[in-house]
């Protein structure tokens, strides 16, 4: 039965029946001291204690045995699916398809593209690789999440403002109701994150709804 969620900008009523959670991009190099995220300069520290939190919504969900999609920004060995406007825009040298210290940067099987361990999917939740910063081009998702009858997606993930953003604004396009689980995403600057959650929930929830886990939690009681 649906019951309700209090939220910003009002309450989410969340319909077991027809919700999934959607983990973004909770990759080693996103994440892992050492990786690509790292050696672009960023402060890392700020992703790795969101960790928890993510694990606790994943293990809400599992459960309840809600389905769970986790993504990976993953490209292929042959980088056919990366446009040269995308990859040349890196820093040489720490471009996509470049050796980093896990790997190929952002080249699926890679040891940095994994998901991290403590967070890693489970015999039959989806996973997926997506070229883009978005969840649905070039995954099939779309047909996936239509397949199982889901209109309502929870998010969690990095970062808020890159991936877990353009993922969202993509599902609110096409129809999906969206909440964000605040202190389950993260950025490596916090006035972007900051300032993402304000743009979602604005003028009445104009991407979709944003609560932290604990209330997520409770509701679920
Ligand atoms: C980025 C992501 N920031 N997962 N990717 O390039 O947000």
């Amino acid at each position: 039965m649906a019951f309700a969620v209090p939220a910003r900008p009002y309450d989410f009523i969340l319909d077991p029946k027809h919700v999934a959670l959607v983990v973004i991009d909770m990759q080693r190099d996103f994440i892992e001291t050492g990786g690509f995220g790292d050696a672009l300069g960023n402060d890392v520290s700020r992703l790795t204690k969101i960790v928890p939190t993510v694990a606790a919504l994943i293990a809400l969900f599992r459960a309840r045995k809600l389905p769970i999609v986790h993504t990976r920004e993953a490209h292929r060995p042959d980088l056919s699916d990366c446009p040269p406007a995308k990859r040349l825009r890196g820093k040489p040298g720490l471009r996509i398809g470049d050796v980093g210290a896990m790997g190929r940067i952002l080249v699926a099987g890679e040891p940095g593209n994994q998901i991290l361990p403590e967070l890693a999917p489970v015999e039959g939740e989806i996973v997926i690789d997506k070229p883009g910063k978005g969840m649905f081009w070039g995954t099939g998702l779309q047909d996936t999440l239509a397949g199982l009858g889901i209109t309502q997606l929870v998010f969690a993930g990095v970062t808020t403002e890159v991936c877990v953003q353009t993922s969202m604004r993509e599902a609110n396009d096409r129809g999906y109701e969206c909440m964000l689980v605040e202190d389950a995403t993260e950025s490596y600057f916090p006035e972007f994150k900051a300032a993402a959650i304000e743009m979602i929930v604005a003028q009445g929830g104009i991407v979709g709804w944003a609560t932290p886990l604990s209330v997520l939690e409770n509701a679920f009681a």
